[in-house]
């Protein structure tokens, strides 16, 4: 039985009690955003334009052309459904909120991504714990776009199921949190973000990259896999990928044996650094430690 998903918000999310189809999808009602909704968005997006060179991944950047996601105002799913489809079959539905695991992982196994169809409040323009649909649109789909990147969310997706039989879930999501969510890509020209809890945060777009204050370590699932994550701040410890293909062929093994290592195993802490890591940065945790 699916875990009943995070309480959808009330007041700031006007599709809270949206009717809702089987998959938790509904209807986005693309023309009941306001103008200043859309207008939000713009400036959610030219904040992003301005910091992204230089600090996205290159192949965010040429994604998010690709998809004309440059386009005034919030984008109507459908249409950017079409565009998406085209490039990697993958479409984009319009949801509350989170929703339960198996869902997610459903929808994602059959190349669909949930996006939240709700705009964060101009009170929380910098960062919201919710995924929104900035985060979603403007966060995760580019790389959906991404032959490579594509390949890896369904084996994700694949993988999400079977991580719940073995209750092994836990592992898993720090997997898409450490990857799909915060990950750092190693390029020619020095690291770029891909993550899209990074790219859809102003703030966090620069102190992923710059900061001394966070590790920055090296891609290593079993050890990625047991360490903790924080989810209503910057992250402590950023895991640095070499490519998408790495990525890509780490989720095409069965994780069954994966998961045997790291079963029973302690877990570390967000802000450990532990034998064996590929250090490019130690961190000073100086803005963790200032927040104590
Ligand atoms: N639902 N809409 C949505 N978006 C997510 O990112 C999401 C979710 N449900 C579950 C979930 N993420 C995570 O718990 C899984 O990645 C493990
Ligand atoms: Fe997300």
């Amino acid at each position: 039985m699916a875990a009943m998903p995070a309480q959808a918000l009330t007041g700031k999310n006007r599709y809270a009690d949206a009717p809702r189809n089987a998959d938790y999808t509904i209807d986005q009602r693309w023309d009941t955003y306001t103008a200043e909704e859309h207008d939000r968005w713009d400036r959610l997006f030219q904040n992003q334009l301005r910091l992204l060179p230089g600090r996205a991944c290159d192949q965010f950047v040429d994604a998010m052309h690709k998809l004309e996601l440059s386009e005034a105002g919030i984008p109507d799913m459908e249409k950017l459904s079409g565009r998406l489809k085209e490039l990697t079959g993958w479409t984009v539905v319009p949801v509350t909120d989170l929703v339960p695991d198996d869902i997610f992982f459903d929808h994602l196994a059959n190349r669909r991504f949930p996006a939240g169809a709700f705009i964060r409040p101009e009170e929380e323009f910098d960062y919201l714990e919710e995924p929104d649909i900035f985060h979603d649109i403007f966060g995760h789909v580019p790389l959906l776009a991404n032959p490579v990147f594509a390949d890896f969310m369904e084996a994700y997706g694949k993988g999400g199921n079977r991580a719940l039989e073995l209750g092994q879930l836990k592992n898993l999501a720090r997997l898409y949190w450490y990857t799909v969510e915060f990950g750092l890509i190693r390029t020619a020209d020095g690291l770029r973000i891909y993550g899209a809890g990074i790219l859809s945060s102003p703030h966090e777009t620069v102190f992923s990259l710059k900061d001394d204050s966070p590790n920055r370590v090296g891609f290593d699932l079993e050890r990625l896999m047991r360490t903790k994550h924080i989810i209503d701040d910057f992250q402590q410890t950023y895991f640095v990928i070499d490519s998408f293909e790495q990525l890509l062929e780490t989720c095409y093994k069965d994780f069954g044996d994966v998961y045997a290592r790291v079963k029973g195993q302690p877990d570390y802490e967000a802000h450990d650094l532990v034998p064996g890591d590929d250090v490019l940065t130690r961190g000073t945790r100086e803005y963790f430690l200032a927040k104590q």
